[in-house]
């Protein structure tokens, strides 16, 4: 079998190789982090003053970790490292309060993403001759744009039908003759109902692949998309703080997800006492982006367990691989696709004049796509009014939120005193989703 590569001597580098690009890939983003607001406040702390204060990739273990609230303190602009001038691009992602977490670009940046994601596809078997339908969220969110500039720069056709519309999709795939499509693994179940509902002869699709991602699944859901589809799935993992998807991606043999090495450090560390955890275990993925001009982040928590694949890959790339995931250390729910802190949620009850304080989140699955659900007591004021006042509540709830966290949710209001009150440590959350 040919094993096909976009840069077979980078893909393929000698560890030495590869860990000579890092150190001067570290030392250039401690070069630019310390221009950030941010990061010239927090290296020096660390006793980090100039990018010779790291002289082996062993001190990458002296520097601090970033995290999501990092992000959101140094909002809107305090981890820019260019002039302003210079970022073509933002993209941002949700953060754990109305505020969101940014990343900005320059047009080098850009290019640079858009090759990492090139390089995905090719490793996945994609080339010139596929038409590839991009069926995730164009805008803030990375897996709309960034996706699309990388399946275009490989020379692909790209449909950017973006999400939502299954009809549509299926049009377009048929009547474009569409071979890859890019969606989150319930939207990809979600299309294979439709197509059965709809009476779609499956030979008429020229389908091949999928590329998924953007949500946790299990190998035993891609078996299943891959069993009703006819298709290969390949997984792909990334998230806007590292220019989204594509930075860990599945080659040919579909056995673990290749990270680019020669574009981010990995470290794999116990949540707890941040030790590296021995190869194979579990533990939290730790990433250090080398490739960013305009916004460095170094040793950035994503809070995703996962493990690396010890040995090498049949398909001779150097880059380890990491295993599917398995969870997260911190409350992040990801609603088909999108991720939703509960405490933003919090924030639009606690705002919300007619609201009590006690209140349950519910996730669960209508079909095959993620369901929320919201029940919140209401004062006895309000729960005395008449339903045209309760039903507007209920909008305004649904309005806020859908705006603050892209989901609109279902919203139960509930008489005062209804819900459990928990006693110690409040469970506010219940994920009722089948674990496949
Ligand atoms: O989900 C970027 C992306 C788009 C990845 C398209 C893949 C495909 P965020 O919205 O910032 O970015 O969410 C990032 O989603 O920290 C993980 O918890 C989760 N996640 C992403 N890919 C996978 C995957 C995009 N393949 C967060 N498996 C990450 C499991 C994933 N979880």
């Amino acid at each position: 079998m040919t094993v096909p590569f976009r840069d077979k001597a980078i893909e393929t580098a000698p560890r030495a190789e590869i860990e000579r690009i890092q150190l001067e890939g570290l030392k250039k983003q401690i070069a630019q982090a310390l221009k950030t607001e941010f990061y010239s406040k927090r290296l020096p702390s660390c006793g980090i003053n100039s990018p010779d204060d790291i002289e082996s990739l062993a001190d990458l273990r002296k520097l601090p970790f970033t995290t999501k609230g990092d992000l959101r303190e140094a909002y809107p602009f305090g981890l820019l490292a260019v002039n302003r001038e210079e970022v073509v691009r933002i993209h941002a992602s949700s953060g754990t309060t109305g505020t969101p977490t940014v990343i900005y670009l320059t047009q080098k940046d850009l290019d640079t993403a858009s090759d990492t994601m090139a390089r995905c596809l090719v490793a996945a078997g994609g080339s010139r001759h596929d038409i590839i339908q991009n069926m995730m969220t164009y805008g803030l969110f990375t897996g709309g744009l960034c996706f699309h500039y990388g399946a275009e720069l490989m020379g692909a056709m790209v449909i950017p039908t973006s999400a939502g519309n299954t009809l549509r999709q299926l049009k377009f795939m048929q009547d474009f003759g569409t071979t890859i499509i890019h969606a989150t693994p319930s939207y990809l179940l979600h299309l294979h109902a439709a197509i059965e509902q709809e009476g779609y002869d499956r030979s008429s699709l020229a389908l091949k692949k999928a590329i998924t991602g953007a949500e946790p699944h299990s190998e035993e859901l891609r078996c299943k998309i891959q069993d009703k589809l006819g298709i290969e799935v390949y997984n792909c993992y990334g998230m806007s703080e590292m220019n989204g998807p594509g930075v860990a991606f599945e080659c040919i043999f579909r056995d673990g997800l290749h990270m680019w090495e020669d574009r981010y450090i990995f470290e794999l560390l116990d949540p707890e006492t941040f030790e590296p955890v021995p190869e194979g275990e579990i533990g939290e993925l730790v990433i250090t982006i080398l490739c960013r001009d305009a916004m460095p982040l170094i040793r950035y928590r994503t809070r995703d367990l996962t493990r690396i694949i010890p040995g090498p890959c049949r398909c001779g790339r150097t880059h380890r691989r990491l295993a599917r995931f398995t969870g997260r250390t911190d409350d992040m729910l990801i609603i088909n696709g999108v991720n939703v802190f509960p405490s933003q949620i919090e924030e639009v009850l606690l705002r919300t004049k007619g609201v009590g304080a006690n209140y349950f989140i519910i996730v669960d699955k209508e079909g095959v796509l993620d369901k929320l659900t919201v029940q919140v007591e209401i004062t006895s004021e309000v729960f005395a009014d008449d339903s045209r006042v309760i039903n507007a509540l209920r909008e305004r709830l649904r309005d806020e939120m859908a705006s603050l966290i892209t989901v609109r949710p279902q919203v139960e209001l509930k008489q005062p005193g209804s819900l459990p009150v928990s006693e110690g440590k409040a469970k506010r959350v219940e994920d009722r989703r089948p674990k496949d």
